[in-house]
């Protein structure tokens, strides 16, 4: 049975896209059947940038499993016992920050594999997959669906794309947009040229080596579709707080122009 992380990357590879959610702010289970009843496919649990503990990995990372929603989650950095903790707990893939170089790329792509396509510590059980498994076939189910996802964010990774982007179980480059811009010196500058060109340059050299590409950070619509029509697939949209905040204040903006209307 194709498991969700074989289907997310056949449908960036037809050429689909993928929409995902940075899961900072919640910390129910409920959040993965909401982002699956929203139409969302993938979410990125944020261990990086949130004070999430890695429990959220086991409650939210399940929950998000058992509704069809894949859960990436992003470490704090590259260390191979913190990729361990997420991986082994329910996260089924990465979404590794700030991949600068090709050794750092082969390091975290051995870090999210068991034995023999990798390094991660075979744990005493692996809940991705219900309870119904050998700990053997669940490591070797595990290892055919993880996704493993390399953050280009300076000018560093630009340098090194390519090298990247060939590294054997690295399955897609993503831009972090943010932290990308402030390492060129361009704070904030979303819409400017060289955005436009590292995502160019990002989606030839993913497909080139035949991975997938993807993109975090803009909120500016128009980016957005300058993005997809250059070969952007995996999408971060934005968080749960800022979808939860622009809701909110679309709501009361409602009401309170409604309120007006009947003065
Ligand atoms: C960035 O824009 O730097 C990101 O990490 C997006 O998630
Ligand atoms: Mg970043």
């Amino acid at each position: 049975m194709k498991g969700l992380g074989t289907e997310f990357r056949e449908r960036l590879a037809r050429g689909g896209t993928a929409i995902g959610c940075n899961v900072r702010f919640s910390r129910s289970a409920e959040i993965g059947p909401i982002l699956a009843a929203c139409g969302f496919s993938w979410m990125m649990l944020d261990f990086e940038h949130s004070p999430a503990s890695p429990h959220l990995a086991y409650d939210i990372g399940l929950a998000a499993i058992r509704a069809g929603v894949l859960p990436l989650a992003r470490p704090a950095g590259h260390s191979a016992q913190e990729i361990a903790g997420l991986l082994t707990n329910g996260a089924l893939g990465l979404v590794v920050p700030h991949v600068d170089t090709p050794e750092q790329a082969r390091a975290v792509a051995a870090a999210a594999r068991f034995p023999p396509r990798g390094t991660l510590s075979v744990p005493g059980s692996l809940p991705h997959f219900g309870y119904g498994l050998s700990l053997a076939e669940a490591c070797a189910r595990f290892n055919e669906e993880v996704v493993v996802v390399a953050m280009i964010e300076s000018g560093t990774a630009l340098a090194n794309l390519d090298a990247i982007a060939a590294t054997p179980g690295i399955d897609g480059l993503f831009i972090g947009a943010s932290d990308l811009l402030w390492d060129l010196g361009l704070p904030g500058q979303y819409a400017g040229p060289e955005l436009r060109d590292a995502v160019r340059r990002v989606c030839a050299a993913a497909r080139a080596n035949g991975k997938f590409a993807g993109m975090g950070g803009p909120r500016e619509e128009a980016v957005w579709r300058e993005s997809l029509a250059a070969g952007m697939r995996m999408i971060l949209t934005e968080n749960d707080l800022s979808l939860l905040m622009r809701g909110a204040r679309d709501r009361v903006a409602f009401f309170a122009q409604a309120a007006e209307e009947e003065d």
